[in-house]
């Protein structure tokens, strides 16, 4: 069936929404509203997606699903029950994220002072919103600084992001003191796979 921009069928696969995205990304400019609606239209089926879906026991990890041709990555992020990420930044990305099972908590933070300037009350909450499964959120580097926990001790939590375009590094904030890092952004596995670990 042509899908056009005003005509989303209503039931999709994964894999049917990642057809269409390739397409919606053959232009180079983002229409964020058509991405949040098409994400927001996929009802998750865990058929589509367990392939992807692979836990480690200390952290969330993340699973590449589709690379975009290079233009942006679509990925399976699996939390565990209390894991959370670093406060960090999208290296000037586009960020959607949508709930595929269980629930999230995102906080959002202002980007910290200058480096040098005063920084003492820490960083600076601005909202918090919660990710339930089939719900979509959109962040980028203009709308400020994230982190994102699952608050359940028992159960994990499964969701699906898409960066235009894709980073290899991002840069992460100490709470208290608004200090930054670079830090490289790595796969737990690609396309159903287990990347090697790079051995020291
Ligand atoms: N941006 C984080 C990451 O890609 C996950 S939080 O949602 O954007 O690891
Ligand atoms: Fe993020």
């Amino acid at each position: 069936m042509e899908v056009t921009h005003t005509d989303i069928p209503k039931s999709m696969t994964l894999q049917e929404v990642c057809e269409e995205l390739h397409k919606v990304f053959e232009s180079d400019e983002v229409n964020i509203e058509y991405v949040q609606e098409l994400l927001e239209n996929y009802k998750s089926n865990p058929a589509d997606w367990k392939k992807y879906a692979k836990f480690d026991r200390y952290r969330y990890t993340r699973n590449l699903v589709d690379d975009g041709n290079g233009k942006f990555n679509i990925m399976l992020l699996c939390w565990g029950p209390s894991n959370v990420s670093t406060i960090h930044d999208h290296a000037d990305a586009h960020c959607f994220m949508k709930g595929l099972a269980g629930t999230l908590n995102e906080v959002r933070f202002e980007w910290p002072k200058e480096e040098g300037e005063e920084n003492e009350e820490g960083m600076v909450e601005t909202e918090r919103n919660i990710l339930k499964t089939n719900g979509v959120c959109y962040i980028n580097d203009s709308l400020g600084l994230h982190r994102v926990e699952n608050p359940s001790h028992s159960d994990g939590a499964v969701s699906l992001h898409l960066y235009c375009p894709p980073y290899s590094s991002c840069s992460m904030f100490d709470e208290r003191t608004g200090k930054r890092t670079k830090c490289p952004v790595t796969f737990w596995s690609k396309f159903g796979k287990k990347c090697e670990t790079r051995k020291s």
